[in-house]
């Protein structure tokens, strides 16, 4: 089977209509998007998904925003699926992700920062099972 991860593109990607841009980023890098939906997420399934940063001074804020509208879900599969992406996604604070990544190129905040993309085997299979239940 193909490596596969979780991605999210967060309310901020869809208030600035940057879902086409940013799908057409993973298209042109040829990963395979095998499930897609868009739904607004509830406090529950954040803090299921973001379990590790509970605690964490920037964590209601993270809530908070990830809850404030519309996000899109997607399973994608490739070779190498969560490091491709995550390479694709730049740098968590946009302000030091490199020039042609998504947040390097899209963004400038922090929190605000357009994308999630699982960062190992492990989580993707964890996040996936979070989202789309297998
Ligand atoms: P990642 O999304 O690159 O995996 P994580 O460290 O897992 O980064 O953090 C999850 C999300 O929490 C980030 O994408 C970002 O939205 C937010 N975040 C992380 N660290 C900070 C911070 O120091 N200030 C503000 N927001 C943060
Ligand atoms: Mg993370």
């Amino acid at each position: 089977m193909q490596d596969r991860t979780l991605i999210i593109l967060k309310p901020d990607a869809m208030k600035r209509k940057l879902v086409g841009e940013i799908i057409s980023r993973i298209e042109k890098k040829n990963l395979t998007i095998v499930r897609m939906d868009m739904r607004t997420l509830d406090k529950k399934t954040l803090d299921q998904h973001y379990d590790e940063h509970k605690g964490k001074p920037f964590y209601p804020s993270l809530v908070e925003f990830m809850s404030s509208g519309p996000v899109v879900v997607m399973e994608v599969q490739g070779r190498d699926a969560q490091s491709v992406m995550r390479n694709l996604m730049g740098k968590t604070d946009p302000i030091t992700a490199d020039p042609g990544t998504i947040r390097g190129d899209l963004g400038i905040d922090f929190t605000e920062n357009l994308i999630h993309g699982s960062d190992s085997k492990l989580t993707a299979d964890r996040e996936i099972g979070i989202f789309f239940g297998a």
